[in-house]
């Protein structure tokens, strides 16, 4: 039985906490009981401390005994194939989670991201707006009809997709009942609620050796 370590920083300032992409892992693992364990690298001059693990110098990146991974979505679908919990194991299942898996982080986050980046940066014309209200927009259709994206059952699609529209600023982007509703399916789930609990605790033991070091 393989090992599977998930890397995040050692610490981030309050903001994001709750949101770091190691989250995701964290999730999938706690949904289909894998075992794990979480590891740090130092937030300290992270755009050059570990590109031998992440050539962009960003977490997550995830090892399974030997086995080397960056990218979150890649991540995901690695756990998918190790448990049914995640990704069903028939053909058509698989399909469309494997799907729904792309369309969170190249259609959607794709968008969501950048559109989040101008804002914070005060780009008042955000020419992205439009177009991100188109895509949410199609999805409030289809998650008006369905309750998962895929399979019709819970799986590692949703958790990615549900992670990319919970972002506060996207979330509360218009007026769309049924993605609300999506969201809060999701994350009303054991398995996220621990997730989101063990990173917010990881960052907040972190605050204190931080400030013994007189950092921020
Ligand atoms: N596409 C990457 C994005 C990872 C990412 O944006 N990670 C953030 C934390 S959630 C990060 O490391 N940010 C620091 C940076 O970009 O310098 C993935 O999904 O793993």
């Amino acid at each position: 039985m393989s090992e599977l370590t998930i890397w995040t920083y050692d610490w981030v300032p309050k903001g994001p906490r709750g949101f770091v992409r190691d989250l995701r892992l964290r999730w999938a693992c706690e949904e289909a009981d894998l075992t794990y364990s979480v590891r740090t690298i130092p937030f300290d001059d992270r755009e050059t401390n570990h590109l031998e693990r992440q050539p962009f110098g960003q977490v997550p990146f995830l090892n399974d005994g030997e086995l080397e991974i960056f990218e979150s979505g890649a991540g995901l679908l690695h756990l998918g194939r190790k448990s049914d919990k995640l990704m069903p194991p028939d053909p058509v299942g698989e399909a469309e989670t494997l799907q729904w898996t792309i369309a969170a982080l190249n259609s959607i986050e794709m968008i969501t991201v950048p559109w989040w980046f101008l804002k914070m940066s005060g780009d008042e014309n955000d020419e992205l707006t439009g177009w991100m209200g188109k895509r949410l927009g199609q999805l409030e259709k289809i998650l008006g009809e369905r309750e998962w994206l895929a399979a019709d059952r819970f799986t590692v699609a949703d958790l990615l997709m549900a992670d990319v529209l919970r972002v506060p600023a996207v979330r509360s982007f218009g007026d769309r009942a049924a993605t609300e509703a999506y969201v809060t399916r999701a994350t009303d789930r054991p398995s996220f609620k621990k997730a989101r609990a063990d990173q917010i605790g990881l960052f907040e033991a972190a605050d204190e050796k931080r400030t013994e070091k007189g950092a921020d």
